[in-house]
């Protein structure tokens, strides 16, 4: 199997952080986003849509979406459980990812892509109103996990999940997107200082 990876880019790094809390090396091959190696013709054969990551297995079958990739190696290796455990911990977990994703991840993006001048020729169009829009809805799902962080160890619960691989990297793509943890948020800065001293953080 091969995996396209994105260097810096945050879906890749998620994929990259799992693998290692999973102890799985796969070979990769680097994609270059600067240099929009994503939107040649080689890789829009791999995935269409132009992004990554994407896994390409033995027989040619290609998986893309971040958390995708992660189930399918989770079903190989299933220890450490990073989708949770059980009935309840599972649905937990797809509860706490999704926030984490849908709330959290993509408002930081939509605030980075549609506001940064660097992203002109990624996000068209390109529109800075909406940008701006999505900064306070990213510090609203920090809140929100902060919420959750005040009653437990993680933000699926008391174990260590894809859910805070998927915060993790959406809290550290808030700079760029010109946002901060606000103060008052002190156990998501705790949480975060336990994840980012995590061997995996720096994969
Ligand atoms: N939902 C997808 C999103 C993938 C995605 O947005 N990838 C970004 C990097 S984080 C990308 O490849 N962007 C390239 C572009 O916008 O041209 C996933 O979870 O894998």
């Amino acid at each position: 199997m091969l995996l396209f990876d994105g260097g810096r880019a945050p879906n890749a790094r998620r994929v990259r952080i799992f693998l290692a809390e999973k102890g799985i090396s796969v070979p990769m091959q680097p994609i270059d986003i600067g240099k929009m190696e994503q939107r040649t013709e080689s890789f829009l054969a791999i995935n269409p849509l132009g992004c990554v990551p994407a896994l390409k297995l033995d027989d040619g079958t290609v998986i893309t979406e971040s958390v995708a990739i992660c189930r399918y190696f989770e079903e190989l290796q299933p220890d450490p459980p990073l989708f949770g455990v059980g009935a309840l911990g599972k649905a937990l977990v797809e509860m706490w990812n999704r926030r984490a994703e849908l709330e959290l991840y993509l408002s930081v993006q939509h605030a980075f892509r549609h506001t940064h001048p660097g992203m002109a020729d990624y996000e068209v169009p390109q529109v800075a109103a909406w940008g701006e829009a999505n900064r306070p809805r990213a510090i609203a799902a920090m809140q929100l996990i902060d919420a959750q962080l005040a009653k437990h160890r993680y933000v699926a619960g008391e174990r260590y999940s894809i859910a805070d691989i998927t915060t993790l990297v959406a809290v550290e793509f808030i700079k760029p997107a010109k946002i901060a943890i606000p103060d008052d948020l002190v156990h998501l800065k705790r949480w975060h200082a336990e994840c980012a001293a995590r061997p995996s953080a720096s994969a």
